[in-house]
């Protein structure tokens, strides 16, 4: 089996057109990452269990989405010491609240690393781990200069 970088976890099948942001974004700067449904609240023990296993495995960062009470960060931060980055998903009829508080309002101590609520969130999501990555993969700095670069010439090129 090849290494994975990153994990993308989520709460739900249903989840998954979001979280692919993260996977696209992070397959452009060639990070290697796995999907899995794994749920907080669904599948406790396989969740927690994954958690503690990654690091072992080679694991470096985890990106948990999830949805209405959305447990799966906070719990995969309370089974391993690697960085958690959160993405609230919009599964409810509060479009999206519940999760980024549940997401965001973690009890000091057990650090989850929140972003915004849905796509934008979960390609960022990507970003902040490849910037993690970075910290110790002189490679993905140029990558991430070129991506901030493109992203600037596509706004100083807008012509209305
Ligand atoms: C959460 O409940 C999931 O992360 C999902 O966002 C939401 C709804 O799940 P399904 O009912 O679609 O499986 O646990």
């Amino acid at each position: 089996m090849s290494q994975v970088t990153v994990a993308i976890m989520m709460g739900s099948k249903s989840d998954a057109d979001i979280m692919r942001e993260a996977a696209n974004m992070l397959e452009e700067f060639g990070v290697s990452c796995e999907m899995r449904v794994l749920s907080a609240h669904r599948t406790p023990r396989e969740c927690a269990e994954y958690a503690e296993k990654f690091r072992k495995n080679g694991g470096k960062v985890f990106i948990c989405g999830a949805g209405v009470s959305a447990a799966l960060s906070g719990v995969v931060a309370a089974h391993t010491t690697l960085p958690v980055i959160g993405v609230p998903i919009d599964a409810s009829p509060l479009g999206g609240m519940d999760a980024l508080l549940s997401t965001v309002q973690m009890p000091p101590g057990v650090p989850v690393g929140a972003v915004a609520i849905g796509k934008s969130g979960a390609k960022n999501a990507a970003l902040l781990a490849v910037r993690i990555l970075s910290l110790s993969d002189e490679s993905l700095v140029g990558k991430l200069e070129q991506f901030r670069d493109n992203n600037k010439k596509k706004i100083l090129d807008t012509k209305l």
